[in-house]
């Protein structure tokens, strides 16, 4: 962590906020920082206040560290707030949804349109059975049925929970079983880079052991394809096809009275255990975080056209493509597909086509495309573009400034905004109009939040690098893991002491003089493979399926393109022999078991693996050895040859 902290230091170049994006920002007054930290609860009761309330709330704020109760007593729909509101204004008719498929389909949804969709769905999913607080797993490409049916589901008070399309159907029967899940929403397909991803086909093997699920729905991506290519049958009484259940909808659904600490939904995160945890988020606290961030972090205007590049199975397609650009009456465009399919310009094609405004999107994406080279983007008009974006990881200084130049025109102010599934919404970036921003930094935090920088032992850093902490409350804050508050309560209150009002998100950052945040990453066992997170247990869990292996240690290593790789050491057991062959194998069997991000790009085979006298695998010493750097202190290892002949190795292998 030293070496990159020394390298951020000699980053100071800073780019003030243009005079015209200035006068017109909203926020722009600087003074908004002074007022929010004076009564942070005024502050955001004057947020608060931007929505739209069934019934006012009492109280502000409920805080018995580490559980928070935000907008006690108030009572709210989420579905309301992004789609009714609008459809009694000049908004009925504004696109809301601006889809493009991967094959170049295209729909656009009004507000009206979207509400309807919405309110038949809510219907759909009440004639299934489904109540108020029952669990909805949602598995869908991006298409606009994910945003209709996580809408649907908040219409009528279940909770959804969102499976990442890319994830294996073990991976999916795990978060289905965990809390339960009554229906699932899956189709006949999704394209990924001209390829069918077949969800139904990978739902049907997770249904094989998913007894909670009662019904499935099925969206038909596909037309014309028959049954038997698209999946291997639809279970008569069991599953349904969407657009059969939608026609006979009825078009109005009375929306669900939701207390403002009811769940809204639970996303699922890696941690440093096997098991992901269910984030759970609730009601008015999360709407009020995205709503807030939306309208404030990308200034958004009545005429913009955003595009967050996120696909909804993560936290920020949840917070930034559905409901906070939506609770803002915005316009948001969709894309289903890759990059660089057909063509490495897809996206700025898109950007073109559609007169994309605001782009948010991540430092992967961003190393990819500066890796292909400055012509593609170079080929589209890109001058509707006002505003960029970064989440998911660090933006490394270089990428941020090819960010600047090719896809800004060093025009466009960049928000490089820190946040986690945990936190629902954006809690450190700059605000445009407002912070000069500088290549690296995601600045300092929004209005309403706080952070500090701490020593293991708690006390405070000024300048220098050290652990992030969040020192007060957020109205978006997670509320706890679902089914294990106790894994809650440890995970991130139980770091420092005595100070259990203090969470912690497990990233390593840095403060520098003008008090600017440098986030450094992950200080856990937590790897970001191309801005997806992923347990180094879950990796390892995994491995040690698989017969031939005996133990697995799995480490994160530099890497160009995706932030980190994947680097995975494996003893065998007797009997079993490496050779390249089984090396593929174990790739794939990973591959398979959680989903195609957690395929190891390197696999070592040892005869042991290096541990500490108690029996802990030293991690860091690994990581040494993967990234090919000198070895750190072997003094504490039980066994310092094992390191030694495992690096040797590990070279000869590698050439
Ligand atoms: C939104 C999201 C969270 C982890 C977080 C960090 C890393 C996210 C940034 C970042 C540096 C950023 N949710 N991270 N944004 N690191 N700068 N702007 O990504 O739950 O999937 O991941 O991602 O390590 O803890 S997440």
């Amino acid at each position: 962590m030293s070496s990159d902290i020394e390298a951020l230091l000699q980053e100071h170049r800073k780019f003030e906020p243009p005079e015209a994006f200035r006068a017109a920002a909203q926020p722009n007054d600087p003074g908004i920082y002074e007022r929010a930290a004076a009564d942070p609860e005024a502050y955001w009761a004057e947020q608060a206040a931007k929505l739209e309330w069934m019934t006012p709330y009492e109280r502000v704020l409920d805080w018995k560290p580490p559980h928070a109760q935000w907008f006690v007593g108030g009572k709210l729909n989420v579905s309301v707030n992004c789609l009714d509101r609008h459809i009694r204004t000049a908004r009925r008719n504004k696109a809301a949804l601006v889809f493009e498929g991967e094959p170049g389909d295209k729909r656009t949804l009004t507000y009206w349109d979207l509400y309807v969709a919405v309110n038949q769905f809510g219907n759909v999913l009440r004639s299934l059975g489904v109540k108020k607080g029952d669990r909805v797993a949602i598995y869908l490409p991006m298409i606009p049925e994910a945003v209709i049916a996580m809408l649907g589901c908040a219409r009528i008070g279940a909770i959804h929970s969102v499976v990442f399309g890319g994830f294996s159907p073990e991976s999916l029967r795990d978060r289905i079983n965990d809390s339960q899940c009554k229906v699932l929403i899956t189709s006949d397909g999704g394209y990924r880079r001209g390829q069918v991803v077949p969800l139904k086909r990978n739902a049907d093997k997770a249904l094989e052991e998913t007894p909670s699920i009662e019904h499935v729905v099925v969206v038909q991506r596909r037309p014309g394809i028959t049954s038997g290519e698209a999946f291997d049958e639809i279970k008569e009484g069991r599953d349904h096809w969407w657009h059969r259940l939608m026609r006979h909808a009825p078009i109005w659904c009375e929306p669900e009275t939701m207390d403002a600490e009811d769940i809204l939904f639970v996303l699922y995160t890696s941690g440093t255990t096997g098991k992901p945890k269910g984030i759970v988020h609730t009601t008015a606290g999360y709407l009020v975080g995205a709503e807030t961030s939306s309208r404030i972090v990308f200034d958004l205007k009545e005429d913009d056209v955003f595009w967050c590049t996120a696909d909804v199975g993560w936290v920020t397609g949840h917070t930034y493509l559905a409901y906070g650009p939506l609770a803002n009456g915005a316009t948001c465009v969709m894309y289903e597909g890759a990059p660089d399919w057909p063509e490495k310009d897809r996206f700025w094609e898109i950007c073109e086509k559609y007169g994309v405004t605001i782009l948010y999107t991540a430092p992967t994406a961003i190393r990819a495309f500066m890796k292909w080279g400055a012509h593609w983007p170079a080929k589209h008009d890109l001058s509707r573009l006002r505003l960029l974006g970064s989440v998911g990881e660090p933006i490394n200084p270089e990428a941020w400034m090819w960010y600047r130049e090719h896809i800004g025109h060093n025009r466009c102010p960049i928000v490089d905004t820190w946040w986690q599934t945990e936190t629902g919404s954006i809690v450190i970036s700059p605000l445009p109009g407002i912070t000069a921003t500088t290549p690296g930094s995601a600045t300092t935090p929004l209005p309403g939040y706080s952070a500090s920088l701490l020593h293991a032992d708690g006390t405070e850093i000024g300048v220098g690098g050290g652990l992030l902490a969040l020192t007060r409350p957020w109205p978006s804050m997670l509320r706890t893991i679902w089914g294990d508050d106790e894994r809650y309560v440890q995970t991130y209150f139980a770091k420092w002491k005595d100070r259990p009002d203090l969470y912690f998100p497990g990233d390593g950052a840095k403060r520098d003089e003008d008090g600017y945040f440098w986030i450094l990453g992950r200080v856990d066992d937590v790897l970001n493979v191309a801005g997806h997170r992923i347990g180094t247990m879950e990796v390892e869990s995994a491995l040690v399926e698989h017969p031939a292996v005996a133990e697995a240690a799995v480490v994160g290593k530099a890497h160009d393109l995706k932030g980190q790789a994947i680097a995975a050491f494996v003893t065998l057991r007797e009997g079993f022999k490496y050779d390249i062959s089984l090396r593929d194998e174990l790739r794939q069997f990973v591959g398979d078991k959680i989903g195609a991000i957690a395929r190891p790009d390197d696999i070592l085979f040892s005869a042991d693996l290096p541990k500490t006298r108690s029996g802990k695998i030293m991690r860091r010493l690994l990581r040494d050895i993967a990234e090919g750097r000198a070895l750190g202190d072997t003094t504490t290892l039980a066994d310092p040859n094992v390191v030694n002949s495992l690096k040797e190795m590990y070279e000869s292998q590698e050439s």
